[in-house]
């Protein structure tokens, strides 16, 4: 039984439905009708683990019920000794010493009256629970943390969004701007993927990426009407009214939505669905990142972007390594039959530069066109300022 025990309390089965399992266990060797793990709060005790009949003692989930005496072995609830329920109770101490709450079981009838023995057992589970009740509760501070930290992120508008040209290779000019999204670091630094993925994991995902559409998509007013913005959102949020809807408040001819991927894509079906509709709309569908992690082949089979974005990983050193600049014209070729357009991300020299447009790449983004920066009306070069009219076939023309 010990060893049945040991196992349930392990940290490999840690988790909440492993404290549940354990409390399954306790109740079922007590022979009871509900056990319960009560957390400590003031003068109450809130019940934070419960199994068995709870609606017959009216100990539910999340019910403050009294203090518990601090003294072992002590029934507390007088009035249920006198109606004849046996009970039993032992503090659930962390193993840093500090008194977490209670395990606690009840039971109806007489004959479960519990004898030393079950107090002595509950003090052993009690003792097992403790390091896995102490992780799991620095795992729910911890999420507390980073919800808090992204929610402020949203009170405040959203993050920072800093914007990189993208340039056509074959005038250098810009033809819009990537918005990228910044975050303050407030305790400890962490970039902004970690930043998103931790907004995901606190199922602020969306939100977090609403925000920074928003943010990057407001550009418009500030920008040249030939340029346009490009703005991520990932496969899983495509089709998420929240997503569309601020998608739907830009010029959707000057929005390019980049398909970002962290996760592999299960349905396709849905993310091409949620594309083709952006298309209809006027919107330009991007790749990134494409060549690398999960955008890999099947991704551009599937999804038919109008624009592959290569990964930085193949334009760095694409003027000498011959492996890259092989896979660079594969995807070339490929945007060829498929009608659509390649653009190099992460271009830092004017050698890999070349070497892209050589290839016959139609965009290029990178440091040594352009640092991501703030965009300001002054800051705006004065190159991009075109007439509209102009961007009209170009732009187009450009893209398609
Ligand atoms: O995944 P995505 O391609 O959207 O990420 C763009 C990121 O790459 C941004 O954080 C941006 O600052 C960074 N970036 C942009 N240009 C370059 C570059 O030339 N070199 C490197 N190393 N990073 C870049
Ligand atoms: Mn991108």
């Amino acid at each position: 039984m010990l060893e049945a025990l040991k196992q349930l309390a392990a940290p490999a089965a840690l988790g909440e439905d492993s404290i549940d399992r354990i409390l399954v266990f306790a109740r079922a060797h007590l022979g009871m009708d509900l056990a319960w793990i009560s957390r400590t709060a003031g003068h109450w005790q809130v019940v934070e683990y419960l199994d068995g009949a709870a609606d017959r003692f009216g100990v539910v989930l999340g019910a403050r019920l009294p203090a518990f005496p601090r003294q072992k072995g002590a029934n507390p609830h007088e009035d249920h000794a006198r109606r004849g329920p046996a009970y039993v109770v032992t503090p659930l101490q962390l193993p840093d010493g500090r008194l977490y709450g209670h395990i606690a079981c009840l039971g109806e009838r007489a004959a479960q009256i519990p004898g030393r023995r079950d107090g002595q057992f509950l003090e052993l589970v009690a003792a097992l629970l403790g390091p896995s009740i102490a992780a799991l509760e620095a795992e729910r501070d911890r999420r507390a943390g980073l919800g808090a930290r992204v929610q402020s992120i949203l009170d405040a508008g959203g993050p920072t969004m800093l914007f990189q040209p993208i340039c056509a290779l074959h005038d250098g000019r810009p033809i819009g701007y990537e918005a990228l999204a910044r975050f303050t670091p407030l305790d400890r630094p962490r970039t902004p993927d970690q930043w998103f993925a931790d907004a995901a994991e606190v199922a602020l995902g969306v939100e977090l990426e609403v925000a920074a559409v928003r943010c990057g998509l407001a550009a418009q007013l500030l920008l040249p009407d030939h340029l346009a913005v490009s703005v991520n959102v990932s496969a899983a949020h495509l089709n998420h009214a929240a997503v569309l809807t601020a998608l739907s408040q830009a010029d959707p001819h000057r929005t390019i939505v980049e398909i970002t991927e962290h996760d592999r894509i299960d349905d396709y079906a849905e993310v091409r669905c949620a594309c083709e509709q952006l298309r209809d709309a006027g919107c330009t569908i991007a790749v990134d990142d494409a060549g690398a992690g999960y955008a890999g082949f099947a991704h551009l089979i599937e999804l038919r972007p109008d624009i592959i974005k290569l990964d930085r990983q193949i334009t760095h050193h694409l003027d000498t390594d011959p492996a890259r600049a092989a896979m660079a014209a594969a995807l070339v070729g490929f945007s060829r039959a498929l009608d659509t357009t390649v653009l190099a991300e992460g271009v830092e020299t004017e050698a890999e530069l070349r070497a892209a447009a050589d290839l016959g790449i139609h965009y290029a983004q990178g440091y040594y066109l352009g640092r991501p920066r703030p965009l300001r009306a002054d800051t705006i070069p004065a190159s991009t300022r075109r007439p509209r009219q102009e961007f009209a076939s170009d732009f187009q023309s450009l893209i398609r």
